[in-house]
């Protein structure tokens, strides 16, 4: 931890978000959601129709900076993600990677037991430099008691779009690559681990206060192959990151793991673990340490749902969580035609719940 903000803890003024991930509850319960800026948020619309594609949009810092703190100044989240995709690491390695209208993003396919090294480390993560340059820029206009948070795509979510070319497939093609091939796939994901170590450290160089990994695809996996290609890829870029000297806490997201992870919140040395929508609280808290903090869980079809059952649900997992470290969050990101007014309503019922 940082000089600064061991003065800040000892005198209660730390932010709250950033509090909860180095271990500590915290009331009101700090609360953001994944996809918080996007479709569903009509001033992100605007500045979207200013760019020149989704790529340029993340690439320029102007406008990525704007976007990364709408949800801030809108809904007074106590954290803002940084405005980016997992997907640039790709471009930057030489990936052709397009967002295609209505389609989605569509990647150009690595050769089977290909690499990832088009373009050397150094090169890859230098491409990216308008990110870091985003994130200062957000760093200098956030107020003291919000929490900037950086995050990349875990090596298997990444390798994903770049074996199968595209996302929403049924993965067959990776899986049975990670079946037949699997010393070669472990080649793939430790050139994934060390291009993201780099940029990773380079948003935490910048100033985030917290970095992400989003593993958006481990579901579904059969135990080896989640060892394999999920606790593993992820440990050693942890790993990596502590090496490069990355102090900042780290959040692993691996979406769909299920019984799988208290052996991934145990094993890969994060700080702090997203749940996503099909956890189960009695689950959670009996496997993970109690003292292990946690984001997430809210269906974002039931805030698009919005009313009394999302509001009774919001209650119930708040406390659910209540004796350990939680921060509020979804299960998975906004939908693009989530009604405002829930997300609002939600802030509103998380800040007014009380502990005790
Ligand atoms: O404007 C648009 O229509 C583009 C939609 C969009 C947005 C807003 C994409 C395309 N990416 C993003 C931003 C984004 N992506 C952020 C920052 C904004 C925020 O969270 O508030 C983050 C953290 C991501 C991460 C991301 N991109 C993930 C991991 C999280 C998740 O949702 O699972 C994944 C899988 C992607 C790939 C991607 N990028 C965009 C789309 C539509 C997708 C998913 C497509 C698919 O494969 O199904």
């Amino acid at each position: 931890m940082l000089d600064e903000e061991e003065d800040q803890m000892a005198n209660g003024s730390l932010k709250p978000l950033l509090n909860v991930l180095h271990g500590n509850r915290q009331d009101p319960v700090p609360i953001w959601m994944m996809r918080q800026a996007g479709r569903h948020l009509p001033e992100y619309m605007e500045l979207r129709g200013r760019a020149n594609g989704f790529l340029d949009f993340c690439y320029t810092p102007s406008l990525a900076t704007e976007a990364t703190l709408q949800p801030i100044e809108r809904y007074d989240m106590d954290g803002a993600i940084l405005f980016a995709d997992i997907l640039l690491v790709l471009d930057a390695l030489g990936q052709c990677v397009r967002f295609e209208k209505g389609v989605g993003p569509i990647v150009e396919k690595v050769e089977k037991g290909g690499r990832l090294n088009k373009v050397p480390v150094q090169q890859a993560v230098e491409r990216l430099s308008p990110v870091y340059e985003t994130v200062s820029r957000v760093s200098s206009r956030l107020a003291d008691n919000k929490t900037l948070i950086g995050f990349a795509g875990a090596p298997w979510t990444v390798a994903l779009y770049a074996i199968e070319g595209r996302g929403g497939t049924d993965k067959s093609q990776a899986r049975i690559w990670a079946h037949q091939h699997p010393a070669e796939l472990a080649l793939l994901l430790d050139d994934l681990v060390e291009v993201t170590a780099h940029y990773m450290a380079a948003q935490a160089e910048a100033g985030v206060n917290a970095l992400m990994m989003f593993d958006s695809w481990a579901e579904g996996l059969p135990n080896d192959i989640f060892e394999q290609i999920i606790i593993e890829p992820n440990k050693k870029l942890v790993k990596r990151l502590r090496e490069l000297k990355v102090t900042v806490p780290v959040i692993g997201f691996p979406r769909g793991a299920g019984v799988m992870l208290p052996d991934f919140a145990d094993q890969t040395g994060v700080n702090a673990v997203g749940l996503d929508t099909a956890a189960l609280p009695s689950f959670i808290n009996r496997e993970l340490p109690v003292s292990m903090p946690v984001q997430g869980h809210l269906d974002p079809l039931l805030l698009m749902a919005g009313g009394d059952v999302m509001e009774r649900r919001v209650i119930e997992l708040l406390d659910a969580y209540r004796d350990r470290p939680h921060i509020f969050n979804l299960g998975h990101g906004v939908l693009p035609t989530t009604p405002i007014p829930h997300v609002e309503k939600v802030v509103e019922l998380v800040r007014a719940w009380s502990a005790d």
